[in-house]
């Protein structure tokens, strides 16, 4: 499989953590969004709505849209599963990862950021204020439904991870960059270091991703 990934997609971020969960293999084949290299001809061919990720099967069908993507690696890798078997679990980790992957996230991506900016002209300080306000509503949101609810556990259903956890840990590390503090999300800030503490999630992180730039990286000690 070929996996269109960029460092600091959360997008590929989540298709990241389901690959490494399920020891799938791929080729990457990195797109650089701040070069706009998601708007060239190349990869417009590939994903003709100019987003990542994209997953490109060794028959050539091309899969697009993260959650699409979580979905089809669990229905053809089950194991370990990303989705509770009984239905009433599986709509709940659904309503989790929709949260954040159809209602926060899209609010934060470039090409939201780049018509605030270039069409409505709103400043660094205004911009900065936009992504805040549907950071910490998605946070709130998150919270509310995990804090107190006998299918949460370590994670976010119950004690193992599922797609909800993946989705959640982009969201995360978003409200981490701008920053905001997790003190008031303790359930959150809970199962985010859990779930990070997972090599399989750590080493999906944007920070270490071969195109991540050195900047970006941890900091040596
Ligand atoms: N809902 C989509 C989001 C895709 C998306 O917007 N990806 C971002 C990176 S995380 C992107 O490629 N944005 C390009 C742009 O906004 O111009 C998914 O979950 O795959």
């Amino acid at each position: 499989m070929k996996f269109f990934s960029f460092w600091r997609s959360l997008a590929s971020f989540r298709v990241r953590i389901a690959l490494n969960l399920k020891n799938l293999p791929t080729e990457v084949v990195f797109v650089d969004l701040d070069a706009d290299a998601h708007r060239a001809d190349d990869y417009r061919r590939v994903n003709p709505q100019m987003a990542l990720p994209s997953l490109v099967l060794d028959d050539g069908t091309v899969l697009f849209q993260s959650l699409a993507i979580l979905e089809y690696l669990e229905e053809t890798h089950p194991a370990p599963p990303l989705l509770p078997a009984d239905p009433r679990g599986r709509a709940r980790v659904r309503g989790l990862s929709q949260m954040v992957a159809c209602e926060g996230h899209p609010l934060l991506v470039p090409r939201v950021r780049r018509y605030l900016d270039h069409e409505l002209n709103l400043r660094d300080a205004q911009q900065a204020a936009w992504r805040r306000h549907w950071t910490v509503e998605t946070l709130a949101a998150l919270e509310g439904h995990l804090t107190g609810h006998n299918a949460t556990g370590r994670f976010c259903h119950g004690d193992a991870p599922t797609i909800a956890d993946i989705c959640m840990v982009g969201h995360v590390t978003a409200a981490i960059n701008q920053p905001i503090d997790l003190a008031i999300y303790p359930t959150v800030k809970r199962i985010h270091e859990t779930a990070m503490a997972m090599p399989e999630f750590a080493r999906a992180h944007p920070s270490m991703q071969p195109d991540t730039p050195e900047a970006m990286r941890p900091k040596k000690a």
